[in-house]
């Protein structure tokens, strides 16, 4: 496809890097497409970009000037389901909210639950290890990757991986595609290993009276024996923010919330609620249990709107995805006020606290009050790399956090992994300058 206007569609993704228009975009109907278009594309020194749907927060997707889209979202179908052996087998532009609810049918469960679960595909998940919420108790999409389907950059199909959860036949190649974000392989299909579904959910709202308490909270959650399915956290902004929405909880007395969830045999997450509570230092202002499914649903799907709400008639933001250990998530969270003050911006957190990610953004109302923008960002990085965390915790490096790398990394394994991307990609056509940088 070459049409102009049909191309912006292909342009750019859900972060604040600015889409680039590509020459051409190619819609694969079959993995015998990809290889095709790949073949092509190495003979003649053409990039290509692989995409899925186009939800990445880091510019991943984000095409080459010169260079080729190529969409697997029309590879769309679960190729079979195994329940026996727990595993089920999908082409890579499976939306994942879908195939969790296809799961949930068979009475299975696929835990990872990024954001963008009605918009984002599975071989996108699996090209950027994608988390969410629940990863705190089961785990981010690497763990659940038994097998990749994939096609090198000469064209050639390889299947990577096993079929039963133990193997060490040598180098975990599939997973080494993991969250490579299309620079070393194009994957068409994965193996997904699949769980029992739990037989009772219960999702609990705790308010705090200060962001201290709760971030103490969340400090402490792993020391009292229990393991919530997903902890997470809004500051007051946050909430004030998000609460521009109809619908989303908040109250003034609030300094900050979390939202917690448990699951297990019937009776077992409503025990371990009462224990988490009880367990904790500073008592929450309220314990707000969510009665029914629909409410415990509708929770989550203000959860997942608040990235957009937040930044809902913002001039600009910056949107971090650090994570610290999770004893340092207060250390991490008293940043926030003064962030906003020296810069001159607002500066908010919400986010999988639970497992020490929290999303940091920072958000201009007015366009000349975002000029430090950068530097606050930079002073985000700088504190979670000395707290000992991570520059990217779930949303990939791409093109926005390119420049932060090599200070977690370090130049050896920065070079290291040059070298590897050398051998999948001799001419450095697979989706040119993202993670590592580059041409080198
Ligand atoms: C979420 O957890 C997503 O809502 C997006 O990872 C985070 O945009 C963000 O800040
Ligand atoms: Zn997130």
């Amino acid at each position: 496809m070459r049409d102009p206007g049909a191309l912006d569609a292909f342009s750019g993704d859900e972060s604040v890097v600015a889409p680039v228009r590509p020459l051409a975009a190619v819609r694969a109907r079959s993995v015998a497409d990809v290889q095709a278009t790949l073949s092509w594309a190495s003979q003649h020194g053409v990039p290509i970009t692989a995409r899925g749907g186009g939800t990445g927060k880091a510019g991943g997707c984000v095409p080459d000037a010169h260079g080729v889209v190529l969409s697997l979202a029309e590879l769309d179908s679960i190729r079979s389901v195994e329940a026996r052996h727990g595993w089920a087998e999908v082409d890579a532009g499976v939306i994942t909210g879908p195939f969790r609810e296809a799961m949930e049918e068979q009475r299975l469960f696929y835990p990872p639950d990024p954001g963008a679960l009605d918009a984002c595909t599975l071989g996108g998940n699996v090209a950027t290890n994608a988390g969410g919420p629940v990863a705190l108790k089961y785990g981010v999409t690497r763990d659940y990757v038994l097998g990749v389907e994939a096609v090198l950059a000469d064209g050639t199909k390889l299947e990577l991986g096993r079929r039963q959860p133990k193997g060490v036949a040598g180098y975990d190649l599939a997973r080494l595609l993991v969250g490579s974000e299309g620079t070393l392989a194009v994957i068409t299909g994965v193996r997904l290993g699949v769980l029992p579904r739990p037989r009772e959910i219960l999702a609990a709202l705790l308010p705090f009276a200060s962001i201290d308490d709760a971030a103490d909270a969340v400090a402490r959650s792993r020391l009292l024996g229990l393991r919530p399915r997903a902890l997470e956290f809004f500051d007051r902004t946050a909430l004030q923010r998000a609460a521009r929405s109809p619908g989303f909880p908040q109250d003034p007395a609030w300094g900050a919330l979390l939202l917690v969830e448990f699951d297990g045999e019937p009776g077992e997450p409503e025990a371990a609620l009462l224990r988490f509570v009880e367990g904790l230092d500073k008592a929450p202002l309220d314990v707000q249990v969510a009665t029914g499914e629909a409410r415990r649903r509708d929770l989550w799907r203000l959860r997942r709107e608040t990235s957009r709400l937040v930044k809902a008639g913002a001039a600009g933001w910056i949107t971090e995805d650090v994570a610290v250990p999770v004893g340092s998530v207060p250390e991490l969270v008293a940043l926030l006020p003064g962030l906003g003050e020296r810069f001159g911006l607002c500066a908010l957190a919400y986010g999988h606290a639970g497992d020490g990610n929290l999303h940091v953004n920072l958000i201009w109302d007015e366009p000349e009050a975002g000029e430090q923008a950068e530097a606050a960002a930079d002073a985000v990085i700088e504190a979670a790399l000395r707290l000992g965390g991570t520059i990217s915790a779930e949303h990939g490096i791409g093109l926005a956090k390119r420049r932060f790398l090599p200070r977690e990394i370090g130049d050896r394994s920065l070079q290291l992994m040059r070298a590897l991307k050398d051998q999948f990609d001799p001419k450095g056509i697979l989706n040119p300058g993202k993670v590592l940088g580059g041409p080198w």
